[in-house]
């Protein structure tokens, strides 16, 4: 197992749409648990490939508090089959753009399909946390982050504050 590096804005790579897992198996598996280990270490309770650098259609998530068991879940190849008219607010982060907090408005529920980690076609309906936090990520699958769904004036602030750190800071090595 083993902590990769966090993809940041403005990086390109996370406005790559990414591409549907293949095969499931044990390199796939590893693959996962890395994601996992690297979400724990942020820390963060989602996670989407992209953002360690592969361009994959796969997620983690793990929304167990701090006094809990963990409560890792892998999705791949997730695919939202149905979105329900009640929408609800939460203030998001991303480990991509850190530090900065905003509310967005997303459908309450949704409906997805999904394989699991050994490869068996699963599909829930998930509301409050989960729901707003699976949408987060199938987003980055997408290449949407969720500055997309606020002000374009907000939006243009992040951004170029992102660029100019990016500019005083080296780029992400690609050995660590
Ligand atoms: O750690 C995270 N917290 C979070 C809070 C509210 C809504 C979504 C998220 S996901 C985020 C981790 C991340 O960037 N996943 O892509
Ligand atoms: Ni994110």
């Amino acid at each position: 197992m083993s902590i990769k590096p966090l993809i940041i804005l403005p990086d390109p790579l996370l406005r790559q749409v990414s591409k549907p897992v293949e095969r499931v198996d044990d390199d796939l598996r590893r693959f996962a648990g890395d994601m996992l280990e690297t979400m724990y270490d942020a820390p963060g309770i989602g996670l989407a490939a992209i953002q360690v650098g592969t361009p994959l259609r796969m997620l983690v998530i793990d929304l167990a508090k701090e006094d809990e068991e963990p409560a890792p879940q892998v999705f791949i190849n997730p695919e939202v089959l149905r979105s329900f008219e009640e929408r609800s607010i939460y203030e998001e982060g991303c480990l991509s753009i850190p530090d900065y907090y905003a509310e967005v408005e997303r459908p309450a529920r949704v409906r997805v399909k999904y394989l699991d980690r050994d490869g068996k076609e699963q599909e829930i309906e998930a509301d409050g946390l989960l729901s707003t936090c699976l949408q987060h990520e199938i987003d980055h699958l997408n290449g949407v982050l969720f500055i997309d769904h606020i002000s374009k004036l907000k939006r243009d602030m992040v951004v170029k504050k992102f660029r100019k750190l990016a500019k005083d800071r080296p780029a992400t090595p690609l050995v660590s």
